[in-house]
């Protein structure tokens, strides 16, 4: 198995009992889980070099008697001394580490906005998609590269809600709603427990890293990507800090 899985082959194991699926797991390709005794940890902000462009709010078409005339712009959220907000910093390629995260994971229509608008996940986690809305929603994840359609998901009313897998591949997920065009949000699903989203100040920690060098991504909606080189020591705090620049109106 361990030769297969170098080659990055990428295979479900299923069990199958008179035809119905009752378990599936995806088995990790290139990931696998030890004990992390004595990691480091890698903690950091993500600042937007220079001022953040002022895009107009969101011009509300829809419902609007719910949800009002308009939305403040939420692509460029900046902090105290230029922390960005809603960036998706993660691990890229490293092939050993502590256990997937698992559980579910929280995706809300409120007032006619996706909450959180980013997020990262692990594959073989669940999505939990809500409504807090007196309004039609309509949840529609879709791989980012392809725009082929997760699934698409009707949340009538305030309360309602849908719990589903995410998918077995890890991608980035973008989601719309179908009902208001405004509304989008992130999922970057991925197959190490590595990642973080940066608050409201532009700070992120990530935990338990195995040492050795890594390459670090930073991701954000607009500001594009940037990957950088971070060196982990055993029980120790490696403090990074990483500059996007503005280059996309939203
Ligand atoms: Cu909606």
């Amino acid at each position: 198995m361990k030769i297969l899985m170098r080659h990055g082959l990428r295979i479900l194991s299923a069990s199958v009992i008179g035809g119905v699926l009752l378990h599936a797991q995806p088995v990790l390709a290139n990931y696998e889980v030890e004990t992390v005794s004595n990691g480091g940890t890698i903690e950091g902000v993500v600042k937007l070099i220079g001022a953040p462009p002022q895009f107009a709010p969101i011009k509300i078409t829809k419902n609007r008697d719910y949800c009002g005339q308009s939305i403040p712009n939420p692509v460029y959220s900046v902090g105290k001394d230029g922390g960005l907000q809603n960036v998706e910093v993660y691990l890229k390629g490293i092939t050993k580490g502590k256990a997937l995260w698992t559980g579910t994971i929280s995706l809300v229509n409120e007032h006619c906005m996706f909450d959180p608008r980013v997020q990262g996940a692990n594959i073989g986690q669940l999505i939990k998609i809500s409504s807090n809305d007196p309004v039609l929603h309509s949840t529609h994840p879709q791989n980012a590269s392809t725009n082929a359609t997760i699934y698409n998901i009707a949340l009538p009313f305030a309360g309602f809600s849908v719990t589903k897998p995410l998918p077995a591949i890890p991608e980035l997920i973008k989601v719309k709603c179908d009902a208001h065009d405004w509304m989008h949000a992130w999922i970057w699903e991925l197959d190490n427990p590595y990642f973080a989203t940066t608050g409201d100040d532009g700070h992120f920690t990530i935990k338990d890293v195995p040492p050795g060098t890594y390459t670090l991504v930073a991701w954000h909606e607009a500001a594009g990507e940037k990957p950088i080189s971070v060196t982990v020591s055993a029980g120790k705090t490696v403090t990074v800090a990483i500059e996007l620049a503005v280059t996309n109106a939203p």
